[in-house]
C-alpha cells in the first residue's frame, strides 16, 4: 500500500450505512421521471411524426435520435427506480414503478454505440416498409405501392394476378432479414439488462399478471373461440374452392391470396364470394361512399360524430390542421393508419391514407377510438397516459364500430335499404365475421412468432419456416407458392417492421364485445347484441368515459370492472354475438370434412 493510500484510509470518515430511501423521495423521483419522460416523449414523437409523414434518410436519423435519447434515459431510470422497491409505496407510486419497468417496447443496451445501432435499425425497418414497392417487369418501370397491391388482392378474382401481387409485396421484406436478427440480439441485451429473460418476456409482463399466466390466458380465450373460427374457415374454403377450383383445395389450409387480404388477416373483401343470401339488400357501403362522393374529411366527420353523440368533446381545431388524411403524391410516407397525441396534452392527430371504402370508414372509428382515449386522460402524469392495457386502447374504436350497424348506416344515408329478415341478419353477421372472427388466430400468431424469436426458440435460419408453421397451425392458411429462408415474410407485415406488439389486437378482438354488451345495457337495449347501436346514448358514453379517464392509473381489471362489472377477459360476449351465424354455419358444414 502506498503512503498516499494509507493517508486516504486514515482520513476517511467512518462509513455510515446508506440512509433507507423514503416514500417522499420516491414521490420526488417519480415526479421527476414523469417530467423528464414528457420532454423525451414529446421530442421523440415530434421526430417520429415528421419522419413518418416525410420519409427520408435525414428524418430516419432524427427519429432514431429521438428513440435513442429515450432509451438512454430509461436504461438509467429503471435501475435507479429499484432503490424504492422494498418500500411500501402508496398505490399510485407502486403503479408508476410497475409501468416504468415495462414501458420500453424495444429496450436498448446501456452502451451508446449499441443503443444507436439498434435505434438506427428500428427506423430503417419501419422506413423500408413505408417505402416498399413492387415494380413488375410487365409494367416497364412503373411500381405498385401497398395500397395498389392491396386493391388487387381485394378486387381481382384472377388467380395469377392475386398471386403476383402477393409475391411482389413480399419481396420488400427480403432485405430486412439480416438486420432483424441483429435487432433481436441488441434488444434482448437491453431487456436482460433490465432483468427480463428476453424482449418477449418483457412484452408479456405488461398485463398485471406473470408472462406465463398471460400466455395461458390467451390460449384459454383462443380455445373458446376456435370452434367458431373453424366453422367459418370450413364454409369459406368450400366457397373459394367452388370459385377457384384446385387453386383452393377442398380440404386442408387455404392459400392466403384467395382471402382478399395481403396477410389473410381479415376476409371482408371476399364477402361477394361467400355471401349467404346474395339476393338480400346490398351491404356495400363503399359503393355508396363513391356514389355520394363522400370526401375523406366527411368520412372523418362521420366517425367523429359518433363519439360526440356519446358526449365526448369534439376533436380540436389542430386535429384538422395537423392530421394526414390521404396519401401525398410527392413524397414517401408511412401509410399504415395511426393515431397520435404528439405533445401528450390533447394534440390529437391521425395519419391515414383514406380511400372511399367501408374498410377505411371502420378504420377511422378505430383510430378515433385512440384519439378519444388520449383525450379522456390527457391531464394525467405521462406514465398513466396509456390504455388500461394496450388491448384496451385497440378495442375502443372497434367497440364503437360494432355500433355502426346496417340500420345506423341506413340512418346516415350510407345504405339504401335495410331489412330485418333473418336472411339479412345472417348476411350482416357473415360480413362482420369475415372481418372479426377471421382475425382471431392472426391476432395470436404475430407475437407467438416474435416471442419464439426473442426467446431463441426460433433462430434466424428458421424465421420463415416458423412463421408459416404458425400460420398453418392456427389460421389454416398457406403461401400460394413455396417459400424458403431467403424470404422474410413476417417483415412484410407492418407491425413486425415497425416494432409494434400485436397481442393487443387479439385482446381487443375479445374485449370489444364485452365493452359493446356493457354499453348496450347502459343504453337500455334489450334486443340481440348484433342489432344494437348505442349512437346518441349519453348514458353509454358516460360509462365509457369513466373507464377511459382512468388511463393506466389502475390495474386493467379495475378499469374493465368500471364499464362491464367483469374483471376478466370473457369470450362469452363474442360467442353470443355470433351465435345465430354459428348455428347457420354448422348447418352448411354438415357432411363436410372441416379443419386442415
Ligand atoms: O394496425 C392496426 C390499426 C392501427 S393501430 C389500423 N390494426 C391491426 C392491423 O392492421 O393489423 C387494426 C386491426 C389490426
Ligand atoms: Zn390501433
Amino acid at each position: 500500500m502506498t503512503a498516499l493510500a494509507l493517508f486516504l484510509l486514515a482520513a476517511a470518515p467512518p462509513t455510515a450505512p446508506a440512509a433507507a430511501p423514503t416514500v417522499a423521495e420516491a414521490r420526488a423521483f417519480y415526479d421527476q421521471v414523469n417530467r423528464t419522460l414528457r420532454k423525451l416523449w414529446v421530442a421523440r414523437d415530434r421526430a417520429a411524426w415528421v419522419n413518418e409523414n416525410f420519409l427520408t434518410d435525414d428524418t430516419d436519423a432524427l427519429a432514431a435520435d429521438g428513440e435513442a435519447a429515450t432509451a438512454a434515459y430509461m436504461a438509467k431510470a429503471i435501475p435507479e427506480s429499484r432503490r424504492f422497491a422494498k418500500l411500501d409505496l402508496p398505490p399510485d407510486l407502486a403503479r408508476m414503478a410497475y409501468l416504468l419497468s415495462v414501458s420500453q417496447t424495444i429496450p436498448a443496451p446501456d452502451d451508446p454505440a449499441r443503443r444507436e445501432e439498434l435505434a438506427g435499425i428500428e427506423a430503417w425497418l419501419q422506413s423500408s416498409y413505408g417505402k416498399g414497392k413492387y415494380c413488375p417487369k410487365r409494367l416497364g418501370g412503373k411500381c405498385l405501392n401497398l395500397d395498389q397491391l392491396s386493391d388487387i388482392l381485394s378486387k381481382s378474382r384472377d388467380w395469377d394476378a392475386l398471386v403476383d401481387a402477393w409475391v411482389g409485396w413480399h419481396e420488400i421484406a427480403k432485405p430486412m432479414r439480416e438486420k432483424y436478427a441483429r435487432y433481436v440480439a441488441l434488444a434482448n441485451e437491453g431487456a436482460r439488462e433490465l432483468g427480463f429473460d428476453d424482449v418477449g418476456a418483457l412484452w408479456r409482463s405488461g398485463y398485471d399478471m406473470s408472462p406465463a399466466a398471460f400466455e395461458a390466458d390467451e390460449q384459454r380465450l383462443w380455445g373458446q373461440v376456435r370452434p367458431l373460427y373453424e366453422a367459418l374457415h370450413c364454409y369459406v374454403r368450400r366457397k373459394l374452392h367452388e370459385k377457384y377450383g384446385d387453386h383452393v383445395p377442398a380440404t386442408g389450409p387455404i392459400p392466403v391470396p384467395a382471402l382478399g387480404n395481403m396477410w389473410g388477416q381479415e376476409w371482408t373483401d371476399i364477402y361477394d364470394v361467400v355471401a349467404p343470401y346474395p339476393s338480400e339488400p346490398s351491404l356495400d357501403v363503399g359503393k355508396r361512399l363513391v356514389e355520394k362522393k363522400v370526401s375523406p374529411t366527411q368520412m372523418v366527420k362521420t366517425a367523429e360524430d359518433f363519439f360526440t353523440s356519446l358526449g365526448f368533446p369534439p376533436l380540436p381545431q389542430t386535429f384538422w390542421e395537423r392530421s394526414l388524411f390521404t396519401r401525398p403524391r410527392d413524397r414517401e410516407v408511412v401509410c399504415h393508419a395511426s393515431a397520435w397525441d404528439v405533445q401528450w396534452d390533447g394534440d390529437l392527430r391521425i395519419k391515414v391514407c383514406l380511400e372511399p371504402t367501408e374498410d377505411d370508414l371502420v378504420t377511422l372509428h378505430h383510430e378515433l377510438g385512440h384519439d378519444f382515449y388520449f383525450q379522456s386522460y390527457d391531464t394525467l402524469p405521462v406514465l398513466f397516459q396509456q390504455g388500461a392495457n394496450d388491448g384496451f386502447h385497440e378495442g375502443i374504436g372497434d367497440t364503437i364500430a360494432l355500433s355502426v350497424t346496417p340500420a345506423y348506416l341506413h340512418h346516415i344515408g350510407l345504405l339504401n335499404v335495410t331489412s330485418s329478415s333473418q336472411a339479412a341478419r345472417i348476411n350482416e353477421l357473415m360480413k362482420r365475421a369475415l372481418f372479426k372472427v377471421a382475425f382471431l388466430p392472426f391476432g395470436l400468431i404475430i407475437d407467438q412468432w416474435r416471442w419464439d424469436v426473442f426467446a431463441g426458440k426460433v433462430d434466424p435460419a428458421h424465421y420463415n419456416q416458423a412463421w408459416w408453421d404458425l400460420k398453418r397451425k392456427y389460421q389454416g392458411e398457406v403461401p400460394p407458392v413455396p417459400r424458403d429462408e431467403s424470404d422474410f415474410d413476417p417483415g412484410a407485415k407492418y407491425h413486425v417492421a415497425s416494432s409494434t406488439p400485436y397481442a393487443r389486437y387479439f385482446l381487443a378482438a375479445i374485449y370489444q364485445y364485452q365493452f359493446h354488451r356493457a354499453l348496450c345495457r347502459a343504453a337500455g337495449w334489450k334486443g340481440p347484441l348484433d342489432r344494437c347501436s348505442v349512437y346518441g346514448s349519453k348514458a353509454a358514453g358516460a360509462k365509457l368515459r369513466a373507464m377511459l379517464s382512468l388511463g393506466a392509473s389502475k390495474p386493467w381489471p379495475d378499469a374493465m370492472e368500471v364499464l362491464t362489472g367483469q374483471r376478466q377477459a370473457d369470450a362469452s360476449a363474442i360467442l353470443d354475438y355470433y351465435a345465430p351465424l354459428k348455428k347457420w354455419l354448422d348447418r352448411q358444414n354438415r357432411g363436410q370434412q372441416c379443419g386442415w
